[in-house]
C-alpha cells in the first residue's frame, strides 16, 4: 500500500538525483565511528510519532543538528517519513547543510529509488526494516547501498527477522526495543537478541532509551550504538540533553 502512495508523487528522475552535488559527496561511516566511540550515541530528529503524537514542534532541524554535533554524538538520525512522523527530505538536506555528522535516513524503505534519493539528499546511512522486507529485498537494497558507499543499519525485533537478515552487505544490526505493532517498549528485546548477533556486526539498540544506566547495562550485552529520539527531542535543547549522555 505504501508503495502506491510514495510512487504517486511526482518523483525526480533517477539520473537527475545522480547528478545532484550531494550525490558526489564523500560519505562518512557511522559504523566506523561507533566502533571507535565510548558513548555510541545516535541522536534522532523526531517531531511526532504514532505512539506519542506530538513530541516537539517548536524546534528547527538546523539548530537540532548543530546542537547534536556540538554535544559529541556519533551520528544523527533524521525521520523523513511525513505521514506518521511529520518529517521530510527537506529535514535531511537541512541537517546535512548544518552539520558534518554521519546522517541516517530514517524511513520505511521499500524501493531502491528511496536509497538513491537518500544519497542525493545527503544521507550516509540507510535503515532497512526486516519486518517489512523479504530476504531478497534486504539483499538487493543493502547491495545497492554498499555500491553507493552508504552504510546499512538493518532493524530487527525478533529472532526470525534476525535470521533472515544476517548477510555480509549489512554493517550494523539494530534491535528495536519498540514493537511496531503494539508500541510496547522493553530493553529486554535487545538483551535477549544480543547473543544471536554475530560479532562482525556492530550492534545498535534502538528506542526507549532514557538513562545513562540503561546504556551501561546494554554495553554489557555487546551494544556499541544507542539510538535515542524522544528523550532528547522532548526537551527545549536536544543537543544539550544529549551532552549528558556523552562521557
Ligand atoms: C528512537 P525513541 O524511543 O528514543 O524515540 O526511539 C528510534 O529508535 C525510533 O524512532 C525508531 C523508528 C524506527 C521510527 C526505531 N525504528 C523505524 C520509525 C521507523
Amino acid at each position: 500500500k505504501r508503495k502506491e502512495v510514495d510512487l504517486k508523487k511526482s518523483l525526480i528522475p533517477i539520473n537527475q538525483l545522480e547528478q545532484s552535488f550531494l550525490f558526489e559527496r564523500q560519505t562518512i561511516s557511522l559504523t566506523e565511528r561507533l566502533k571507535n566511540s565510548a558513548s555510541g550515541i545516535i541522536a534522532e530528529h523526531k517531531r511526532r510519532s504514532p505512539s506519542k503524537a506530538t513530541i516537539n514542534q517548536n524546534l528547527n532541524v538546523q539548530d537540532v543538528a548543530k546542537g547534536y554535533e556540538n554535544s559529541g554524538v556519533c551520528g544523527m538520525s533524521v525521520l523523513t517519513d511525513g505521514k506518521y512522523f511529520g518529517g521530510s527530505l527537506d529535514d535531511l538536506i537541512l541537517a546535512r547543510a548544518s552539520s558534518n555528522l554521519p546522517l541516517l535516513r530514517k524511513e520505511f524503505i521499500i524501493d531502491q529509488y528511496q536509497i538513491i534519493e537518500a544519497k542525493a539528499y545527503g544521507a550516509d546511512v540507510i535503515l532497512l526494516i526486516a519486518a517489512i522486507l523479504s530476504k531478497e529485498e534486504i539483499k538487493q537494497f543493502s547491495t545497492l547501498a554498499k555500491q553507493l558507499n552508504l552504510d546499512v543499519l538493518l532493524e530487527v525485533h525478533n529472532e526470525e527477522e534476525l535470521h533472515k537478515s544476517i548477510m555480509p552487505s549489512i554493517d550494523m544490526l539494530g534491535v528495536n526495543n519498540r514493537n511496531l505493532k503494539t508500541f510496547e517498549v522493553s530493553l529486554d528485546t535487545s538483551k535477549t537478541l544480543s547473543e544471536m548477533i554475530p560479532n562482525d556486526f556492530v550492534k545498535v539498540s534502538e528506542s526507549g532509551i532514557s538513562t545513562v544506566e540503561a546504556i551501561k547495562d546494554l554495553k554489557q550485552f555487546g551494544y556499541k550504538g544507542f539510538l535515542i529520539g524522544e528523550n532528547f527531542m522532548k526537551t527545549d535543547n536536544p543537543g544539550e540533553s544529549a551532552t549528558q549522555f556523552i562521557q
